[in-house]
Order: structure tokens, then C-alpha cells, then sequence
């Protein structure tokens, strides 16, 4: 007896597929994964180069024909907003359960990935975040929890030992966007700095939505440290960077991966050469598919990728590369032939650890020149 989801699916292959007779190419299955990002508001940027690294990877598959178990097999991206907010992204994540998803690429960010999480395990459904990197993600001990970056826990001591190295940095104000990805990464931060012998003059906290950084820049003009480190996102990090540079504030600003994208010179302006901040994953420009997906990518949207579309990229054709070796498309089963995955993607070798994090990490530390996101280092985990 055909189950209600099946019938579900069948019923849209036929209206997907209702083609003139004559060009009939009926489906045999769709299958829909889920995505979810920030797709209005201040970092809808990352969350659209987020959904267009998954939509390319779909139809790449969908154009290259992929069966299994004997069916002919049609992907549909069931793509989400959750507008970077934890609320929304339990709901968006419970729409996703109920619409039948095999499998959520996604969230972005560590304060909505986490919430939705639970949604995902309680449903049995594989959920690989391309970004999120707050720890407690895969500490919560769900068998459904991947995901395709390095965390923090090895991201704020690759920053804060190049930074003690190399910049010979001595003291630091760190300021934080009260998000569990910006927190997490600076109370990081402030353990390994403090170990490497960096004096923390003052830890201060705004949020994810502020746009006026004067009060805080000013502060902390007065402490005169060497550097400033921010916990959040590009949106907020970039005119932070820039209000303190227009304040007379000479310290370097370093951040994470959420401030590190392409987009943050048309966000800190001429601050932007002052940034030195660090990915949770190898630089594009040195993996050895990099230029080749630079390239369809462009072709494909119009403009370079920024930063996390490789793994989303990767993300789907993990989840395809699931299926084919469990030969089914049961979110279950699905589940089962996760753990044992070695994919050769654009990313890299994706191999998982017992909690679902990546085996073989990697940081990479850039900074700007002339607003151009230029690489300085990379560190193997
Ligand atoms: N890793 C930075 C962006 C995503 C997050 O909140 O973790």
C-alpha cells in the first residue's frame, strides 16, 4: 500500500511533469531537500549565495539524470527564510518536516541552526549546516547533526595564534553581537587570547541589528588597544569597523568567518584594509575545483560566489551521494549511510567524526588589500 507520502510526491511529479503529450518526461519520484538561510534582512547576501551554491548542485543533478533504486529520481529545492531569527527558524524548520523533506541543507547561522536542530532529530531527518560553527551544534548528542565548516573551538585559536604571532598583537577589546555564533566565537576568543598572553581590556556586547557603533567605538578608543575583535556578521561588523576608523580608532579589527565575506568593503569602507578575519574553511581560490566553480557559478547568477555557496554546493551532492549508497530515498535510511561518508567535493575530502563534524578542518586567515579579500594563511585541524 502506497504511504501518504509517496503519494504526495507522485501527485507533484504529475504536475511538475504535465508537458504536452509528445515531450512527456514523467518523473518517477521527487524528492525535495530542504534549505534554509536568511533570505530578507541584513545578511540575506550570505543566505542567497547560500541557496544559489545548493540550486546549482540541483540542477547539476537534475540535468545529469540520477536514479535510485531503480527510479528516476527529480530534486526539488525546498528552499527557506528564517531571516536569521531563532523563531523562525523552528518553524520554518517544522514547514520543512511536514512538506516531506529527505534531508535540510542548512541553517546559516549557529543561532538559528541549533534551535531547528531538534525539529530535524525528533523527525530523523539529516540536517547539514554549511556555516553554522558555534560547538554546542553537534554537542547535543543528535544523530541527524552535520556540518561542512570547522567550529569555533578551532576557528578563535587560529585567529587569536596568528594574531599573537604574526601581528604581535598585546591587547584587545572585544565587543560581541549577542548571537550564539558571535558570543560563542568571542568568549572563545578572549580564552585563547588571555592564554597567549594578549591583555582583554573589556568585553561589550551589542546585537545583530545595530547600525550606530559610535558609543561603543568610543569606549573603547579610550582603552587604546592594539586590536578590536568582533563576534558577528559582516552586516553589522563592517559599518562597526568603519564608525571607529571615522572616530580615529587605530586598532586592527579582527572577526570570524561572519565578517569575512567579499561584500564587507562596500560595508566598512576604507576600514576595510584594517580587517583581519578568519573562514572555517579552506580558501576557495586553493581548492582544486575552486576556479571551475567560481566560474559556473558566475555564469550561472551573475557575480562570484561569496562564502559558504561551495559547501552547500557540496551539501547536496553529499546528501545524493547518501541516498545512492543506501539505494533509497528514505529520510532514514538516508540517515544511516551518512555517518560512513568520503566525498570528494569542491570543498575537499568531507569525512565525519562520531558528532558530525569534519574529520580534516581547515582555517584560513585573510586580509583585505585595496577591499580585496586576500588570503594569508591556512591551518589544518
Ligand atoms: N559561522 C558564522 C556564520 C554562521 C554562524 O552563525 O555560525
Amino acid at each position: 500500500m502506497k504511504n501518504i507520502r509517496n503519494m504526495k510526491v507522485e501527485m507533484m511529479a504529475l504536475a511538475i511533469f504535465s508537458l504536452p503529450l509528445g515531450n512527456v518526461a514523467y518523473a518517477d519520484e521527487v524528492v525535495r531537500i530542504g534549505h534554509v538561510a536568511p533570505l530578507t534582512g541584513g545578511i540575506a547576501h550570505l543566505g542567497k549565495d547560500n541557496e544559489n551554491g545548493a540550486t546549482l548542485a540541483v540542477e547539476e543533478i537534475n540535468a545529469k539524470g540520477l536514479a535510485i533504486g531503480g527510479k528516476k529520481i527529480t530534486l526539488v529545492l525546498d528552499s527557506q527564510d528564517d531571516a536569521g531569527d531563532p523563531k523562525t527558524a523552528t518553524q520554518v524548520a517544522q514547514k520543512l518536516v511536514d512538506e516531506n523533506v529527505v534531508a535540510v541543507v542548512g541553517h546559516l547561522n549557529s543561532g538559528t541552526t541549533i534551535p531547528a536542530s531538534k525539529l530535524y532529530s525528533d523527525a530523523g531527518i539529516v540536517q547539514i549546516s554549511p556555516s553554522a560553527t558555534n560547538p554546542i551544534y553537534t554537542l547535543q548528542g543528535f544523530k541527524t547533526t552535520y556540518r561542512l565548516v570547522a567550529t569555533d573551538g578551532q576557528q578563535a585559536p587560529a585567529l587569536a595564534h596568528y594574531v599573537a604571532k604574526k601581528l604581535h598583537v598585546k591587547s584587545v577589546a572585544i565587543v560581541d553581537d549577542s548571537t550564539a555564533y558571535g558570543q560563542g566565537l568571542a568568549a572563545e576568543f578572549a580564552k585563547q587570547a588571555t592564554a597567549l598572553g594578549i591583555k582583554v581590556l573589556s568585553h561589550d556586547a551589542t546585537n545583530d541589528h545595530a547600525v550606530d557603533f559610535r558609543a561603543i567605538a568610543t569606549k573603547i578608543k579610550g582603552e587604546n588597544p592594539d586590536a578590536i575583535m568582533y563576534g558577528g556578521m559582516d552586516a553589522t561588523g563592517g559599518p562597526f569597523a568603519k564608525q571607529a576608523r571615522q572616530l580615529g580608532v587605530q586598532a586592527k579589527f579582527l572577526a570570524g568567518d561572519g565578517v569575512c565575506s567579499p561584500t564587507l568593503s562596500s560595508l566598512a569602507g576604507e576600514a576595510t584594509d584594517n580587517v583581519v578575519c578568519s573562514e572555517a574553511g579552506a580558501a576557495l581560490e586553493t581548492m582544486p575545483e575552486g576556479a571551475a566553480f567560481t566560474a559556473k557559478y558566475t555564469k550561472r547568477f551573475g557575480h562570484p560566489p561569496l562564502v559558504y555557496s561551495p559547501e552547500t554546493y557540496d551539501a547536496v551532492y553529499i546528501i545524493v551521494d547518501a541516498m545512492k549508497r543506501a539505494n533509497s530515498t528514505d529520510p532514514k535510511k538516508i540517515l544511516d549511510a551518512m555517518r560512513s561518508t568520503d566525498y570528494h567535493g569542491i570543498t575537499g575530502e568531507t569525512v565525519f567524526d562520531s558528532k558530525g563534524d569534519l574529520k580534516h578542518g581547515v582555517i584560513s586567515l585573510y586580509q583585505y588589500i585595496t577591499g580585496k579579500k586576500t588570503l594569508l594563511d591556512s591551518v589544518s585541524m
